[in-house]
């Protein structure tokens, strides 16, 4: 016999779980004043959580996807992007967005149940959060495809969840981009569970980012919440797409602190000792011993930026509150460019707030 293919799967960290570093820190993570805006970045997402999932609770907003755990994905691989790159998130990318800069008010707009919070001011290349599952990989080699094709800059940056590789549109999409070469970055947020699916049940895969290696493309895991490791890995993929050569996958190591949704009760299906070891291993805080080791962090500069960022929360808060709701024929307003016929009678319907027929 003779052996035809091996692989290896490398995985990146570069703070360890008590914030000392255990590499060479990249060029961006040397200076610790840089990475000050990450912190802050992860700390407002946290933030916006907490305000989403409270104003949930009290009615005034639908169901909210919370990323707690697991900022320092979402965050690192919006720091790594460019303004040019496309970012296709899910639902569960907040601060991601955020970095990029949609405004607060956009997003509680959207969770509110208003389209508009989608057609956010900017950054208007960015697509809206995919709720259906993995369906984003396909978009996003389309849009890769098509930065190629016109020669434009950038690259679009995917993002999913471990349940979504195990979707065929996961795989399709990773296939086409190793075919074509083309300028994408599939981040998979492994958060270890795919609403009450452990990632154990999920596949008999030994890593998620193996999956790449079928597709002929680099596949790579790192520590999810380490987020100079994840900026750090995203970045260096994405240079590769620039230089023409091709897609990558990478798998970040996190987890689920808190329910899939606020729709979801994890407490009937996880053991609640399990979930609280794993605050062990929190992004936020991790990054605060290393700054604080450093001397770039203070008491006082965490107090001063939890008000800063709770007024900028609270004022978002407040546009959002303050925005009257579209009337319901608006509904039909955010899909098609031109309505089909049998939808625009629909529509009229609605607007006098009758039934239809
Ligand atoms: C195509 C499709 N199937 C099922 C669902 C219902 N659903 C919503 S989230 C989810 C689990 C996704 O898990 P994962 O990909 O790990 O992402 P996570 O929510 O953990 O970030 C499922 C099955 C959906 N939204 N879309
Ligand atoms: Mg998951």
């Amino acid at each position: 016999m003779t052996k035809v293919a091996s692989f290896e799967i490398h995985y990146t960290q570069y703070l360890d779980a008590s914030g000392e570093a255990v590499a060479e820190l990249p060029g961006f993570a040397r200076d610790p004043a840089a990475l000050i805006p990450l912190y802050r970045a992860m700390v407002l997402t946290r933030r916006f959580d907490a305000k989403a999932i409270a104003l949930q609770r009290t009615g005034r907003l639908g169901t909210y996807a919370s990323s707690l755990g697991q900022e320092a994905v979402t965050v690192g691989l919006a720091a790594a992007m460019r303004p040019e790159d496309v970012l296709l998130p899910t639902y569960r990318e907040s601060g991601a967005q955020l970095w990029r800069g949609v405004r607060p008010d956009e997003l509680l707009l959207y969770w509110g149940g208003d389209e508009r919070g989608s057609d956010f001011a900017g950054p208007r290349g960015d697509f809206p959060v995919a709720v259906p599952v993995a369906s984003q990989c396909l978009h996003a080699v389309g849009v890769a495809y098509a930065k190629m094709v016109q020669k434009e800059p950038g690259a679009a940056v995917c993002v999913c969840g471990d349940g979504a590789t195990s979707n065929g549109a996961f795989y399709e999409a990773i296939n086409c981009a190793g075919v074509w070469r083309v300028p994408a970055v599939f981040v998979v947020n492994n958060n270890q569970w795919a609403i009450s699916l452990p990632r154990s049940a999920q596949t008999a895969a030994g890593t998620l980012a193996q999956k790449a290696i079928a597709a002929g493309i680099p596949g790579i895991q790192v520590d999810g919440n380490d987020v100079i490791a994840v900026r750090d890995t995203v970045e260096q993929a994405l240079a590769r797409g620039r230089a023409g050569e091709g897609p990558s996958v990478i798998e970040a190591l996190t987890y689920r602190l808190t329910d899939h949704t606020t729709a979801d009760d994890a407490g009937r299906y996880r053991d609640a000792e399990a979930v609280s070891g794993q605050w062990a291993k929190d992004p936020i805080a991790r990054l605060r011993t290393h700054l604080t080791a450093a001397g770039a962090w203070t008491k006082n500069a965490e107090e001063r930026l939890i008000d800063e960022i709770n007024a900028e929360i609270d004022a978002a808060v407040e546009r959002y509150l303050a925005t009257p709701p579209q009337p319901p024929e608006s509904m039909f307003d955010h899909l098609y460019a031109q309505l089909p016929a049998a939808f625009a009678e629909q529509r009229i319907a609605a607007s006098r707030g009758g039934d239809h027929g």
